[in-house]
């Protein structure tokens, strides 16, 4: 395999809104971050993806973009960007960014023209149809409803796979195509490293076929927008594809290099959903399911293509307490979940607030959701039928803010995010889960994740090594080996709250070099696991 700078790299994932205010108003900004790169860099990540801070009237808070040329006044300006890459790239860490080019805002010029009549030179940058007196289909919208908005302007409808203030652009559009791509070259020239393409399994979409994901002209753009901007640039590339098979992910990440470095897949985000509905309909954790899943990407992927590594995200509630246990176990469970992912093959990302075991919080009433899918989907769902406590608890399971609140950095006020009321609540527990109070203990969560970033980085085991899956006798015991040269580790996981006996034959490995328990004693007979119990170890050449 040819290596590349990011098959070593570690990703930090920025939401600007929620990380640091420096302005006093209550929303993060570059400024802010600009203030934490010593923190980042203390931690050992190589690149930071930026959640957007493009202009945008934020009905999606930012994914919903109205000038991709302009930061938008919330995050600061564009010299404060300048600034940001400029102190980032002093410290060895990179920038890739948020490129959301499945849709704009309708407030984007080109939307503005291109509804404004029916022959303005702009009008099939989006996709119209006409007004027959009922929706051109049954699309629905991934945020409920209609995906057909009625324009009044020309009388025909638009589409929309997000709210109706968030047109899908037309990629059959040559000139459009053309104009994101200049965009592209744009950034690119500035100096960030690559992209986080936004819904990119979402651009080759035929809308009279039904079809929305894995279009027929996906990977025709996708190599098109290879050609036209990153090809040659050393860049780090990674789509965001929900709809991500082992097959297409092959295709995406191949090492030939004709589309992108890698791809989000999120088949294992939903094993906590009934199969063929939405993230709304959940069915409870087994990490059986979780280890048939990554097992079959680990080995799928291990040498044509290449995985990303994560458990959460800006739309995604926090895993330790999504799967793990956040109250009694909490610690051990964060751990957990950081030791089982940060030595699979791949490149990790973490996400802001994931590294100290930030925890979702729940609400009482809709009144206090910000998050617009979370909104859309409880106005739905009531309408069909579904009662308030089944509404709230999807909303608080798998709703969106618990992973948007404020980084929390300190026990001061607003644990140390902004001196006023923040955009979204921080979580009451900030006092006890904060930055400074893991800084430079060694017990702390915050340290494990500092100590596996550094050992990856001198590991080719860990970075290049096989993934070999370790079967056990127990259910709720998830174990995998990488192998390379001589060179051995395992993982063995006990995802679970009970104490499991496992039989595994450890007789070969030397150390263990990261656990989240003080000690572990195995013998021929076997071992006992404590409740979220997570063991590395390896063969003497590595240690
Ligand atoms: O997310 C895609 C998205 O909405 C996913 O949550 C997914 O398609 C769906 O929930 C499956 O249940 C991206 C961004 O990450 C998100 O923040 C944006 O709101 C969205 O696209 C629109 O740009």
């Amino acid at each position: 395999m040819n290596k590349k700078w990011w098959h070593s790299s570690v990703v930090y994932q920025v939401y600007p809104r929620s990380f640091m205010d420096s302005n006093d108003d209550g929303l993060g900004d570059i400024q802010g971050l600009i203030s934490k790169l010593d923190y980042l860099e203390y931690l050992g990540i190589d690149v930071i993806w930026l959640c957007p801070v493009y202009e945008s009237p934020d009905r999606d808070n930012g994914y919903d973009i109205s000038d991709y040329y302009k930061i938008g006044q919330q995050a600061g300006t564009m010299e404060d960007f300048e600034e940001l890459l400029k102190e980032a790239n002093q410290r060895g860490i990179k920038i890739i960014l948020d490129l959301v080019v499945n849709h704009t805002s309708d407030l984007h010029p080109w939307f503005i023209e291109s509804r404004s009549s029916l022959d303005n030179p702009k009008r099939d940058y989006y996709i119209w149809r006409d007004n027959k007196g009922e929706l051109p289909n049954d699309l629905e919208a991934i945020f409920s409803g209609s995906a057909w908005t009625l324009d009044e302007e020309t009388d025909m409808y638009y589409f929309h796979l997000f709210t109706n203030n968030q047109p899908d652009l037309n990629w059959e559009h040559e000139d459009m195509r053309k104009d994101i791509y200049e965009m592209m070259n744009f950034w690119l020239d500035k100096g960030v490293a690559g992209f986080r393409m936004d819904v990119i399994d979402l651009i080759g979409k035929d809308v009279d076929q039904k079809i929305t994901e894995n279009g027929p002209k996906l990977h025709e753009y996708i190599k098109e927008m290879n050609e036209a901007t990153f090809k040659g640039r050393d860049t780090l590339t990674v789509g965001e594809t929900w709809g991500a098979t082992v097959e297409n992910a092959k295709l995406y990440s191949n090492p030939d290099n004709s589309e992108l470095s890698m791809v989000f897949q999120f088949e294992h985000l939903g094993i906590d959903e009934i199969p063929n509905t939405d993230r709304w309909n959940l069915r409870p954790f087994e990490p059986r399911r979780l280890k048939r899943v990554m097992d079959h990407w680990q080995i799928e992927l291990g040498n044509d293509g290449w995985n990303s590594l994560f458990w959460n995200n800006h739309d995604t509630p926090r895993i330790v307490s999504r799967w793990g246990n956040d109250k009694k176990y909490w610690k051990e469970s964060a751990k957990l979940f950081g030791i089982l992912l940060h030595f699979m093959k791949g490149t990790p990302y973490i996400y802001q607030g994931e590294e100290i075991g930030m925890i979702n919080l729940d609400v009482e009433s809709i009144k206090d959701v910000e998050d617009i899918q979370s909104r859309n989907m409880y106005y739905d769902y009531q309408a069909k039928g579904w009662s308030e406590e089944r509404l709230m608890a999807a909303v608080n399971t798998k709703g969106r803010d618990s992973a948007r609140r404020p980084m929390q950095w300190d026990a001061s006020k607003n644990a140390g995010f902004t001196n006023v009321t923040p955009w979204l609540e921080v979580h009451p527990n900030y006092k006890v889960i904060n930055v400074e109070s893991q800084k430079g203990d060694k017990d702390s969560i915050l340290e494990l994740y500092r100590s596996m970033i550094q050992y990856r980085k001198q590991s080719e085991l860990v970075v290049y090594g096989d993934y070999l899956a370790v079967s056990s006798s127990q259910d709720k015991v998830y174990a995998y080996k990488r192998t390379f040269d001589n060179e051995e580790l395992i993982v063995i996981t006990n995802i679970s709250e009970e104490e499991v006996f496992e039989t595994l034959d450890l007789s070969k490995y030397s150390n263990v070099i990261f656990q989240n328990y003080d000690d572990f004693k195995y013998s021929k007979e076997g071992f006992k696991l404590r409740p979220y119990e997570a063991v590395v170890l390896v063969t003497n050449s590595e240690s």
